[in-house]
């Protein structure tokens, strides 16, 4: 997967939590937030310090992310 700038959201189809693997250290993310509703998960990053996401993942296949999921 490669980041671009862009509008929106990323929908991830098939993220394995366990098996996968992110690495986002790279992005320098001064926060991370990962929340779940009505079975979507979405990771949310600030880049810089605002405090407003500057990019959100969204995991659609109803896996759940455990911090070992992330290099940061
Ligand atoms: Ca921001």
């Amino acid at each position: 997967m490669r980041w671009a700038r862009g509008a929106g959201s990323d929908r991830i189809l098939d993220f394995q939590s366990g098996t996968d693997k992110f690495h986002l250290s790279g992005l320098g993310a001064g926060q991370m937030r990962y929340s779940v509703t009505a079975g979507i998960g979405t990771l949310a990053g600030d880049l810089d310090g605002d405090s407003t996401a500057d990019f959100a993942l969204l995991f659609t296949n109803g896996t759940a992310l455990v911090s070992t999921d992330l290099t940061l």
